[in-house]
């Protein structure tokens, strides 16, 4: 049961025997997330400083290269679940291929494959927006004791056992799910330790945000055009607010809590949109239906989508559950 304020790592003990393949091995894998996100935020915290202390591109005091946030985030997760190892295998939005984990080891038993978005919205570093890592875990379906292969990665996202995001906004949270609801815990930085404050997340059913890139507006499929108008039109609980922060983990998180809906559709530039499917869509559409509400590509729910390959996009519609039943059916209309 969980307890406002119990650390999470109490929370990952006592919430072990509740999942289904308890072996503690997921547990292990979600403290090496929580590990390497304190990391990672570490450096966020201080990006602004960058220019003072060196420029990136020179040389740290150690000699070491400093590098570009998004380099550095993924380095520090895939380092974080090598070294430990605790996956036998990693895909990452920021490499080209997927990373076969200690291959050659046949002690190697690891059941879990994770794919990482290292830091979505890294464009809005430089503006001090928030910016978030997001995180998707599944069971490998090849057998234990292998390398890892393609099928392990291209899964459907109901196969996912586990997902969620590192939000590094005026507080930084982890939010999570395994398939039981969705809990999140804010950093308490002077302790470096997570807390429990926000327990059992829900969208709220009917939400009054909408965000979406709308400069994109000339570019989209007429249902998204016509639902546009529809969340502007005078009428009831409408005109709708616009919010969209153009980083996806905090227009999310901002959703989740006060009700609403994010949209990155197709349109006429980019025919799949721009979100990817594993490292972005699959995880969110996990989250959100844990919490009461809804992903869908317009037509179909994100998570019975058959990947095809690691970096595919996808359009992506998100967010309290009614408001995306809405959108699709605007969407059909125009079909
Ligand atoms: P990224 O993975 O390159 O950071 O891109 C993903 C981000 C999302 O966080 C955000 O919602 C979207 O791109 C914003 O795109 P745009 O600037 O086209 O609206
Ligand atoms: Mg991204």
């Amino acid at each position: 049961m969980a307890r406002k304020n119990q650390t999470l790592g109490e929370f990952i003990i006592e919430n072990q025997t509740s999942f289904k393949y308890t072996s503690g091995e997921l547990s292990r894998l979600i403290n090496s997330i929580r590990l390497a996100a304190k990391v990672v935020n570490h450096e966020v915290n201080k990006a602004g400083l960058v220019d003072i202390i060196g420029a990136v591109g020179g040389t740290n005091i150690q000699g070491e290269k400093q590098q570009k946030l998004d380099v550095y985030a993924n380095e520090k997760f895939i380092h974080t679940l090598t070294n430990r190892n605790i996956v036998c295998g990693i895909a990452s939005e920021e490499e080209e291929d997927f990373i076969a984990v200690n291959s050659q080891d046949e002690n190697n038993q690891n059941k879990y494959i994770v794919l990482i978005d290292p830091l979505d919205g890294s464009s809005n570093i430089d503006v001090n927006v928030s910016v978030g890592t997001i995180f998707s875990i599944y069971r490998r379906v090849t057998p234990v004791g292998t390398p890892v292969q393609i099928e392990d990665f291209l899964q459907k996202g109901n196969k996912q056992v586990a997902a969620g995001y590192i939000i590094y906004g005026t507080s930084t949270m982890l939010v999570y799910t395994t398939g039981d609801g969705v809990n999140g815990f804010t950093l308490n930085p002077a302790i470096g330790s997570y807390y429990l404050s926000h327990p059992n997340m829900k969208f709220p059913e009917n939400g009054t945000i909408y965000s979406v890139n709308e400069g994109n507006y000339i570019h989209f499929p007429q249902g998204i055009k016509d639902y546009i108008k529809y969340c502007q039109e005078e009428k009831g609980n409408r005109p709708y607010t616009s919010r969209y922060i153009g980083s996806l983990v905090s227009d999310f998180h901002r959703n989740i809590i006060k009700g609403g809906i994010y949209i990155y559709p197709k349109s006429s530039k980019n025919s799949n949109g721009k979100l990817r499917l594993l490292y972005e869509c699959n995880p969110m559409a996990f989250l959100a239906e844990q919490a009461n509400g809804k992903a869908s590509d317009g037509f179909t729910r994100i998570m019975d989508i058959d990947p095809v390959e690691l970096h595919q996009r996808v359009p992506f519609i998100c967010g309290s559950k009614n408001m995306v039943c809405k959108a699709e059916e605007f969407m059909r209309a125009t079909k």
